[in-house]
């Protein structure tokens, strides 16, 4: 495949096998150490001063100065032998660079004018996979549009969209096996409804009422649903993570043929969670896909003062994981990828990372207006010239699988079922007061017990501060 991954520990073993793994060290005959560098050089060349490094080109590659290494030149296959492992050795004092030469290329297939890149190396998606697809995209989009209004309308407490990132919603959703355990962060709604939750389901949940899996207690797209095997999406950003590597773990142990697939986004891998479940997963060789959705914002700070690194690809090879760059507005890029992550994760049981390039076209939830921190120009060439579903739409269309008359009769629909869905849902009761300390434990705590008996006082004592139609 031309997909691009990095290195794998297969490769490694094979290379290490053939250099042979007893080598010992023979002393290099010099009868003087080679000069190193001045003092001066020391500060101004070795140890970079951060008021004079660039604060906003996290990603640029820079020329290399002489000290840091540009290649993998070793002086000899001779081995050093560490508890850490086995390692060649050279007399050369050189720093690995902190960034590549070249940036780790983004794999995609299909070009902004929805025509498949000659030569691209993809997954085939037959037609009734694509229109699947292709619908499950429109819906989303309907969804985050009518949810969004009505949050305006006062009619829920709060929303988010995952508009600009619909491809990487569906297109990773079609790419899994309905067994393999999702851990969302929750920009990821499409995964779900991909899975055959209903726009009934979204809207109970939205509204917090008495159909609610949740009971109420979460605030509006936390969703979660354990018949989907999908995780309730958790507030606190990252916790997923480690979570994750345990599900994988699990799962390797009780050799099931599914993999555990986490989302986070560009924002989230600054967490230690990132960082912890990665490395868990890599250690304990678990079947795990981490998705990351690099959209380029963690509401308004921008990827430029998150990291320095070359994007989130680069992390995976940091961490012994092999890694892919693809295009997130591309469906067809995304299936491949992800589908291809999923084997690898199955068949040979270890993690695999995939970063995926997008933009969050939306502001970052209802609490958040983006044009205080960003163009509307810049937003606006992303909802326009960079729109993954009118991409994926142009290929189904020229594959003569799509039309405008299937493209109305789809919207008009889901627009009439999602308005019966929310108005169902908002006539719904709400979950009596007493389940908010219900399932928190097995058995009740006693601290958990005084603070419900002190909360119907409470209620009791000033229903006016409370709902009309909220009982305990
Ligand atoms: C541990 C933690 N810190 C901070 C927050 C507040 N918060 C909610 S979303 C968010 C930004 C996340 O950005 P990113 O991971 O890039 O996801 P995106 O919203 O772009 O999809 C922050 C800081 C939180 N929920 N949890
Ligand atoms: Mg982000």
């Amino acid at each position: 495949m031309a997909m691009w991954f990095a290195r794998s520990r297969n490769l490694v073993s094979i290379l290490r096998q053939n250099l042979g793994l007893s080598a010992t060290l023979i002393k290099r005959n010099h009868s003087s150490p080679r000069p190193v560098f001045t003092n001066y050089q020391l500060s101004s060349r070795v140890f970079l001063d951060p008021s004079t490094s660039f604060r906003h080109e996290s990603t640029a590659v820079e020329t290399q100065p002489d000290l840091v290494q540009q290649s993998d030149h070793e002086d000899d296959a001779q081995e050093l032998d560490f508890p850490g492992g086995k390692v060649g050795y050279t007399s050369e004092m050189k720093f690995i660079p902190e960034s590549s030469s070249r940036r780790i290329p983004c794999y995609r297939v299909l070009n902004e004018h929805g025509k498949i890149i000659s030569d691209s190396d993809f997954i085939p998606v037959s037609e009734k996979l694509a229109v699947r697809m292709y619908e499950q995209m429109a819906t989303l989009q309907v969804m985050d549009h009518i949810f969004y209004e009505a949050q305006r309308q006062g009619r829920i407490s709060f929303y988010l969209t995952s508009v600009g990132e619909e491809a990487i919603n569906i297109a990773s959703a079609a790419a899994l096996s309905p067994e393999d355990v999702v851990l969302p962060q929750y920009r990821e709604p499409g995964v779900l409804l991909w899975r055959g939750f209903t726009l009934e389901e979204f809207a109970n949940q939205c509204f917090g009422n008495k159909a609610d899996y949740g009971k109420g207690r979460q605030m509006p797209i936390h969703y979660g649903s354990n018949q989907h095997n999908y995780f309730t999406v958790s507030s606190p950003i990252a916790t997923q993570l480690p979570q994750a590597a345990g599900v994988g773990y699990a799962l390797k142990m009780e050799k099931k043929n599914a993999c555990a697939v986490t989302f986070i986004g560009d924002g989230g891998t600054s967490e230690g969670d990132f960082h912890a479940g990665l490395n868990f997963a890599a250690v304990m060789e678990a079947p795990v896909v981490f998705i990351c959705r690099n959209n380029g914002w963690a509401i308004s700070t921008h990827i430029s003062e998150q990291f320095r690194s070359d994007g989130i690809v680069v992390k995976g090879q940091a961490y012994g994981i092999r890694s892919i760059r693809v295009d997130g507005n591309d469906a067809l890029a995304v299936y491949s990828a992800v589908r291809s992550a999923r084997e690898m994760a199955v068949t040979e049981q270890r993690p695999v990372l995939i970063e995926a390039m997008t933009y969050r076209v939306g502001h970052h939830s209802t609490s958040d207006d983006s044009t205080k921190y960003r163009e509307a120009d810049e937003i606006q060439y992303w909802k326009m010239s960079r729109n993954p579903v009118n991409r994926f739409k142009k290929w189904v269309e020229d594959n003569g699988w799509w039309s405008e008359e299937d493209e109305s009769k789809l919207r008009s629909s889901t627009r009439k079922q999602l308005l019966q869905a929310i108005q169902a849902a908002e006539k719904w009761e709400k979950q009596p007061l007493t389940e908010l300390f219900n399932d928190v434990y097995d058995v009740k705590t006693k601290n958990l017990e005084e603070q419900e008996v002190g909360l119907k006082a409470l209620v009791e004592k000033q229903p006016q501060d409370y709902p009309t139609g909220f009982h305990i």
